[in-house]
């Protein structure tokens, strides 16, 4: 065996990670089930001068037998039942201490599933959640592991090598058993839906409250990325913004359809939030916004009964609207990362939070300089809530108002914003001391002999209602 690693699965993803391996200086064995795929992968790894390092096996058992042990094959087949299957073909040939490393975008249920069953069978399964698209893979995305922790030691040198570095620091870590690392990703694409959402819902208040063209906003964003909220959506939303179609000569952004597409991992994100018992109102506003968006024909019919909405000019200043973003986006990794609290709890895990935003610093989609911000203050210890820690209450107490203003102004604009205001929401039941729930709880008494607490004594109490049956 000559390989430090294998790989199977030489589509768009595993293809740029196989070579970044590589480029690392590690041979790799890898496999497709298509074979042609594998020449296909030489030929473009020998235009880069890679080819030395590879070690290309049309065959399952000689490619698991190329590996050096104890092996570390990587999966990036299409996730679902795909990987099931992989994992049946490769389980006769592998040997005790050898480890499945699942790359794909797994859901974080089934990574567990997939743990415990190889467990079982003394193969090691680490689930690992990989940030950054096609350009990520080749050149450093950020890695996220779940699993048994020896075989993350056999397999760490290689993972922290090729990922994105911050500072120095690579973007890879170990965060716990099982689908710790598939859960980590999958709250990671929650909170870039809600980061998506709202820089859309910003730009719909320069389009649609001030009045402002694409040029004009996209030179808004790129201020924008040089202060607080600095970051790659902030960067890469002022080069969509400033785009021109060529055919037409007029701003790209215009001529898209306003139907946006989606994986499900927003949803996943929403589900298990709620499972948990976690409100992450941000996000499930960010995959409603979504949803909403793909009914273009009843938007459209919508409109025409109730009219165009009144394009009256928002009273807002574009550092409200600065403002207004950065406060909805601490609400949203506020919620994303209660989820992360409340999941490590459940299931065990000790996920290590600061850790987390430290990995997603750079490499990942929401890399961004408020992650570099917050890393810091979780590694301070204490609040678990974004929200309280102090850092990031300085910043609130003004934001907040800011925030407030902008949701007002699209209430009375009649423009959307579903998820900017679901922040604004969240914050201020979360700041409330005194609620409302004390109704509700005597509405569930009455109904269904629920009970409540009374401020004043212990114990359980029921009311006395009257009966509203039959009339
Ligand atoms: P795809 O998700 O398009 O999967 C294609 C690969 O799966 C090919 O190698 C194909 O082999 C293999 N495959 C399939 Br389909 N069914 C198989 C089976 N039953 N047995 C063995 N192999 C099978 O590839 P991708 O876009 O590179 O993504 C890989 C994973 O990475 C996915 O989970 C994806 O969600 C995730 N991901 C993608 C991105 C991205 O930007 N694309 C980003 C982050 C994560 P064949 O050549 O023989 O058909």
């Amino acid at each position: 065996a000559s390989a430090d690693i294998g790989l199977i699965g030489l589509a768009v993803m595993g293809s740029n990670l196989a070579l970044n391996i590589a480029e690392n200086g590690y041979t790799i064995a890898v496999h497709n089930r298509t074979a042609s795929k594998i020449d296909d992968f030489v030929a473009m790894a020998k235009q880069q001068g890679l080819d030395q390092k590879v070690v290309p096996e049309a065959d399952l058992v000689q490619f698991i037998q190329a590996v050096k042990r104890p092996r570390s094959i990587i999966i990036m087949v299409k996730a679902g039942k795909p990987v099931d299957e992989m994992i049946e073909q490769l389980l006769p040939h592998l040997e005790a201490g050898d480890a499945i490393l699942e790359c794909g975008n797994s859901l974080y249920t089934d990574s567990q599933r997939r743990y415990e069953y190889l467990k079982s069978k003394n193969i090691g399964f680490l689930g690992i959640g990989v940030s950054g698209g096609e350009e990520g893979a080749r050149h450093g995305p950020s890695i996220m592991v779940g699993g048994p922790e020896q075989q993350w030691k056999n397999a760490q040198p290689i993972l922290e090598a090729i990922s994105a570095k911050f500072n120095g620091e690579p973007c890879c870590a170990y965060l716990g058993e099982g689908g710790a690392g598939h859960f980590v990703k999958m709250i990671h694409n929650g909170i870039e839906y809600g980061d998506m959402q709202m820089i859309a819902e910003t730009y719909g208040v320069m389009r649609d409250g001030l009045g402002m063209n694409p040029a004009a906003a996209a030179k808004v964003f790129k201020d924008w990325n040089q202060g607080p909220l600095n970051s790659y959506l902030i960067e890469i939303t002022g080069y969509v913004l400033e785009a021109i179609e060529p055919r037409t000569g007029k701003p790209l952004v215009e001529l898209i359809l306003d139907k946006a597409g989606q994986k499900g991992t927003g949803t996943w994100t929403a589900i298990a939030a709620q499972q948990l018992a976690v409100p992450a109102t941000a996000i499930e506003g960010a995959v409603a916004a979504r949803s909403i968006s793909s009914r273009k024909e009843e938007r459209v019919a919508a409109e025409a009964a109730y009219g165009k909405p009144s394009a009256g000019k928002a009273d807002v200043s574009l550092d409200d609207l600065e403002q207004a973003l950065l406060a909805g986006k601490i609400v949203s990794y506020a919620q994303g990362f209660a989820v992360l609290s409340k999941a490590s709890e459940e299931f065990g895990w000790n996920l290590p939070l600061a850790t987390i935003a430290k990995i997603w610093r750079a490499g990942c989609i929401i890399r961004s300089r408020f992650l570099d911000q917050m890393s810091a203050a979780y590694a301070k210890g204490g609040a678990t809530n974004l929200l309280m820690v102090p850092d990031f209450v300085t910043i609130m107490q003004d934001a907040h108002k800011s925030l407030r203003k902008i949701v007002a102004a699209g209430a009375i604009g009649e423009f959307p914003l579903i998820c900017l205001s679901a922040s604004l929401a969240y914050f201020d039941s979360y700041r409330q001391a005194q609620g409302t729930a004390n109704l509700t709880q005597g509405q569930r008494d009455f109904f269904g002999a629920h009970g409540f607490i009374l401020t004043d004594r212990e114990g359980e109490q029921h009311g006395k209602w009257p009966s509203t049956l039959g009339k």
